[in-house]
């Protein structure tokens, strides 16, 4: 079985629900078992920063699924939930993008793995490390919490753990 993160992300409403039934679509496939869920936190955009704050989060996942095949799923649910790609960096209903798939190096026309600049974004590390802090970035040599550590207080800034539409954690 591979070991693969997966990272969730949405910026247009209903955030939460885009992400919960994007988490369900992975859970409901036969070859995908979705071992961790981390926290759903609010994140302010990154890059294209003229928009609406995103929800984020990341689930580990076994699969016997190749990546392209495991690429080729979570693309499917993005196109199931109306995702259109529009804007390059602009707003999106749900993005699944594969962060790690074991210890691979995979870098094609379509998947680059580990995700090319996840190294640098608290808005993927954060809820990494809920689900595997020891997990090493294999471009890097580094595990999650030690990048983490390393990374500026003002990228962690923009990352917090989302309390809910009312304001409640559950
Ligand atoms: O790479 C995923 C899409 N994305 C995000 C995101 O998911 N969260 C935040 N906070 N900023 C982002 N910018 C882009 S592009």
């Amino acid at each position: 079985m591979n070991t693969a993160y997966v990272g969730l992300g949405s910026n247009i409403q209903p955030r939460e629900t885009f992400l919960t039934e994007s988490v369900q679509a992975l859970e409901d496939h036969q070859q995908i078992i979705v071992k961790k869920k981390s926290d759903i936190y609010e994140t302010l955009p990154v890059g294209y920063t003229k928009q609406d704050n995103f929800l984020n989060m990341v689930v580990e996942l076994k699969t016997d699924l190749s990546a392209w095949e495991l690429l080729e799923y979570c693309q499917s649910i993005e196109k199931e939930k109306g995702r259109k790609r529009e804007v390059r960096w602009g707003p999106r209903t749900i993005d699944l993008d594969i962060l790690l798939y074991n210890q691979e190096n995979i870098k094609t026309e379509q998947l680059f793995v580990p995700h090319p600049r996840m190294h640098e974004r608290a808005f993927v590390l954060i809820p990494l490390q809920d689900v595997n802090p020891d997990a090493i970035i294999p471009t890097q040599n580094k595990s999650v919490s030690a990048i983490l550590d390393e990374l500026p207080t003002t990228e962690k800034k923009g990352v917090a753990r989302w309390l809910g539409k009312n304001g409640e954690e559950g």
